[in-house]
């Protein structure tokens, strides 16, 4: 069936025939591609067609599709039971090494989406402080969240949404939005209003307004403005956790949080999310405390064992390394086609994660990252589209490399990528 029969047929069960509203090219136009199977850094759609893959499924799949270690322990533990709705040995190796990872979190609880994991969080710091507000960043975007759609980065942004109805009023009002890399602003704000915000949540790297590095100190900043207020400080780490860094981007920039978001990579495909901090503040969830939280397949087996096996192929000797050095020859790479075809591009990029943006740059906020052409974007996926690469289908979102790119990988994409810029001139 042809790409546009399948999306016909998806929209008439599904509304937008998608499950999350980016993956409907509504940035890029033209029908998505249907895809049926993932082997390493490729994918493969329903004609058989393969793509080098750098959408990763959004994040999770650092150590590529399919990893036969990660599908060995899926299959292994299906054998075993799928789901017991009662304490396994898993949850604890897993929140073990979350721990032994990332100094800040103490104790770490397991829930089934980065959504679910940026909401109990925010949740857990207004029962702790008995303070309502919440401070969000301009363009980051922390899942589908009420709180937290205000100026929201990902398919809102892409889709130039103003927010979402059915968020209510009087819960937008508790939510005060600041620039990223701004910590006046910050300031300002917590010296007018610093004595009714709960915390404040932030990607410590950008990922949602596609990939913005955190300015010198900005994180630092942060962390002494919050605790000089006694706001908490909750960094979402949910693409950038074990993937920047083995500890996440708080580690690699040397900040400690009060609590910690995580998602993707901690279930190696498998739907997961998780949360965690100091263990004053995580004994305040019930049962241990009043804090309401609970989920009937959170920590679920297999999810658990998926994201055991990627740490444990992660903590090979050299796979980090190896990922930086593919990403930088990327980023170094895609700016030089681009600019020998005459365009102006800026590449930002933290590790295995980065952007195109298609402005002279610099792109250090939202307003700068909306400055992009997203008109060049669209072009530039569909020349990579169809040209075998897939990156992916939003100005505002990241590529991701995983530890099966390599070389013939970075050769295919930069010719790629020079025919493409070619053909956009
Ligand atoms: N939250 C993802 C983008 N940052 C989108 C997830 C999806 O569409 O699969």
């Amino acid at each position: 069936m042809s790409m546009e029969k399948l999306f016909a047929e998806a929209n008439r069960f599904i509304p937008g025939g998608v499950d999350s509203p980016v993956r409907a090219f509504g940035g890029v136009g033209g029908t998505p591609v249907f895809m049926e199977r993932g082997s390493g850094a490729r994918v493969y759609d329903t004609d058989g067609k393969e793509y080098i893959d750098y959408l990763g499924s959004w994040g999770p799949l650092i150590v590529g599709h399919a990893h036969p270690r990660v599908v060995a322990a899926i299959r292994d533990q299906a054998g075993k039971g799928t789901s017991f709705g009662a304490p396994s040995e898993l949850e604890t190796d897993l929140a073990r090494r979350v721990c032994g990872l990332v100094p800040a979190c103490e104790k770490v609880r397991f829930v089934s989406s980065g959504t679910e994991a940026t909401m109990s969080a925010i949740r857990l710091a207004r029962g702790v402080t008995g303070r309502q507000g919440v401070v969000k960043v301009a363009g980051c975007y922390h899942g589908h969240v009420d709180s937290l759609l205000v100026s929201a980065g990902s398919g809102v942004l892409t889709l130039s949404l103003p927010g979402s109805p059915g968020v209510p009023d009087a819960l937008a009002a508790l939510t005060h939005v600041i620039p990223y890399n701004d910590p006046a602003a910050l300031e300002r704000l917590l010296v007018e209003k610093g004595s009714e915000i709960a915390c404040i949540i932030l990607e410590p790297v950008a990922g949602n307004m596609g990939v913005i590095p955190p300015a010198a100190k900005y994180l630092k900043k942060v962390r002494e403005l919050t605790r000089e207020h006694g706001v908490l400080m909750i960094l979402d780490e949910v693409m950038t956790g074990f993937r920047v860094h083995a500890g996440g981007a708080q580690t690699l920039f040397g900040i400690k949080p009060d609590l910690s978001c995580f998602g993707k990579v901690i279930g190696g495909g498998l739907p997961v999310g998780a949360f965690g901090g100091r263990a004053d503040l995580m004994d305040q969830l019930a049962p241990v405390g009043p804090v309401y939280q609970a989920g009937t397949l959170s920590g679920n087996p297999l999810a658990m064992r998926a994201g055991i096996e990627t740490l444990d192929i992660l903590a090979e000797d050299g796979t980090y390394r190896r990922m930086e050095e593919v990403s930088g020859a990327l980023q170094a790479g895609l700016t030089q086609a681009a600019t020998a075809a005459g365009l102006t591009v800026t590449a930002n990029r933290v590790g295995s994660m980065m952007t195109m943006f298609f402005t002279a740059g610099p792109v250090t906020d939202f307003d700068s990252a909306t400055q992009s052409d997203t008109g060049l974007y669209a072009k530039y996926f569909h020349g990579m589209l169809k040209r075998g690469v897939y990156v992916a289908p939003s100005q505002f979102e990241a590529a991701f490399v995983s530890s099966l790119h390599g070389d013939a990988e970075l050769e295919a994409t930069l010719k790629a990528a020079r025919e493409t810029f070619g053909e956009m001139t």
